[in-house]
Formats: C-alpha cells, structure tokens, sequence
C-alpha cells in the first residue's frame, strides 16, 4: 500500500492514527523510529525551528520544502499543516497539488483569516473566515488533488475563537458537506471537557481529529473510547523535547566548562550517522565507487 492508501485505509477502518509532530527529516525519522503511524508537517514546529512566530511569517515555500524534505526520508504519512491554505480558494487550488508533489499524503487547513495567529498563544488574534468562504476552499482543496487517496482535513478554529459549540458543529458538519474526509477540531482548554462536548454532539460521518496539546490528560485510550475520532496530532512534542534536551545539555557544558560530563549521556556522533542513512551510503559506496 502507498502512504497515501495507508493513511486512507486507516481512517476507513477507525482505528486510531497517531501522527507526531516533526520540524525537520530528522525529528520524523525519530517519530517513525518510535513507532507513530504518521508525521504532523506541524506550521508550529517548524516556526519554532526558525525562532519566528507561528503567524505566517515564514512562506508557503519554506513549509513546503520541508515537507518534501520530510516526505523523502519517512515511509510513514506525512499530513502536511497548510495553515488557511495561505490566502483564498485560488491560492489553495495551487498549494495543493505542490503539497502531494512533495508527497504528503493530507492536508490540513483551518478557518481562520490570513495572516493566522498561532492557536494556544494566549490572547491570540483568532479570527475566522466567512463559513461559505471556507466551504469553496475546501471544496478547491478537494478539486486540486489527483490521488483519490490524499486526504483533505478541515479544521475549524470555532473553539479556539471562543464561538461556542454551536458554530463550532454547524461550521464542522458545513465542511464536511463540501468534501471534507475528516474535521480537526481543536481546543486551548486545560481540560478535556469542551472537546468531549463537540465529539459527543458530532453527527457527522467523517472522522474527527484531536490536538490535546492543551488538555494532555486525555489518553489514547479515551480518545478510541469515544469512537468517533480517527486521528490523533501530538503538535508540538518533537520542539519542545529538543529545545528541553538541548538547554539542558548546554547548562552543563557551561557549568562545567568543557562537555566531559554530558558525553556520556548524549547519543553518540555513530547514532548521528545511522539517522543519516550510512547504511544507504555505504551499500552505494560497495556497488558504484570503483
Ligand atoms: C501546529 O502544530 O502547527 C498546529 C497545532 O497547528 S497548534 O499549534 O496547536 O495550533
Ligand atoms: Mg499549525
């Protein structure tokens, strides 16, 4: 099966699919290594990488090129985080088909006005577009694709706005109604409550998609309790654990002035150079270089 039919094949099944987040090849490899079943092409993440905020700032050209990046070292899906589709229906009828050139295998696009605000910062500028507007870029998005297997997540940002569950389900159930194969819904509660309510309501058929970044109580195992989600997106646990890992580490360098300390503790520079694909290389090197 391709990545594109796998990612397919699961939200037909409904078993849960868990997509890690990553900001470059490397931070996939691990996520495929660890065992997820796909990559988030998080916007989050790789802006972080770049030390900018995640409001757009960075172009629909440097996201993509990771992605493609991501795609070519990973046997795993890659959903790809379009943002809002960077500007209108015109925009996203040409971004789609770059993101399944680059080999992702969906996207995702969320209702908010461009130039977004990243969702969890606190008092972010969260506003959204009119719910027809969004309606004819998902239905754009669904048009621009070629393998019927790539998939088109809508993702309404109604929560985070502070709208309520009723737009929130009305705009949902819209999207779906323009072709959507799944709705992420996505909440900044530091509880699990307000996103229980909206699956619970869900009357939809499509899947639904959860980020419980903000409410991390919810497990697994909750989530395959409610039946109705088909995936699940760590969205940013890749960055956050190397920028942990990476401040500590420099800490103790610092305070010891010298690395005599945290070298044996580091992955060594052999691991470094499994993750680059020596294998690869030294199989090439065996046949080619005479
Ligand atoms: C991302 O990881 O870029 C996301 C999820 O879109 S969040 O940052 O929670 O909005
Ligand atoms: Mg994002």
């Amino acid at each position: 099966m391709s990545k594109h039919q796998r990612l397919r094949a699961a939200l037909d099944s409904r078993e849960l699919f868990t997509a890690m987040a990553a900001h470059n090849p490397l931070s996939a490899v691990l996520a495929e290594e660890a065992g997820f079943h796909g990559i988030w092409g998080s916007g989050f993440e790789l802006s972080a990488s770049y030390a900018v905020p995640d409001a757009n700032i960075l172009s629909s050209g440097t996201h993509l090129d990771m992605m493609r990046a991501i795609a070519s070292v990973t046997s795993i899906p890659l959903i790809a985080d379009i943002d809002t589709g960077f500007g209108n229906a015109v925009n996203v009828s040409y971004v789609v088909p770059l993101y399944e050139a680059a080999g992702a295998s969906a996207v995702v696009m969320e209702d908010k006005t461009f130039p977004k605000d990243t969702s969890l910062r606190a008092d972010g500028r969260q506003e959204l577009v009119r719910l027809e507007e969004f309606q004819g870029k998902i239905a754009a998005a669904v048009q621009a694709k070629s393998d019927k297997d790539f998939v088109v997540i809508a993702r309404t940002e109604s929560l985070i706005a502070g709208l309520g569950q009723e737009e929130a389900i009305t705009r949902a159930l819209a999207y779906e109604a323009a072709g959507a194969d799944a709705i992420l819904i996505h909440s900044k509660q530091p509880t699990p409550d307000e996103i229980l309510q909206f699956v619970k309501a869900w009357s939809g058929t499509v899947p639904l998609v959860l980020v419980p970044t903000a409410y991390p109580q919810l497990t697994e195992k909750d989530i395959e309790a409610l039946g109705k989600v088909g995936i699940v997106i760590y969205g940013n646990h890749a960055i956050r654990a190397a920028v942990g890992a990476m401040r500590t580490t420099f800490a103790q360098i610092i305070k010891d002035r010298g690395i005599q300390h945290v070298d044996p503790d580091l992955p060594s520079v052999k691991e470094i150079i499994m993750l680059q694909g020596d294998e690869r290389m030294r199989d090439i090197e065996r046949r080619y270089l005479r």
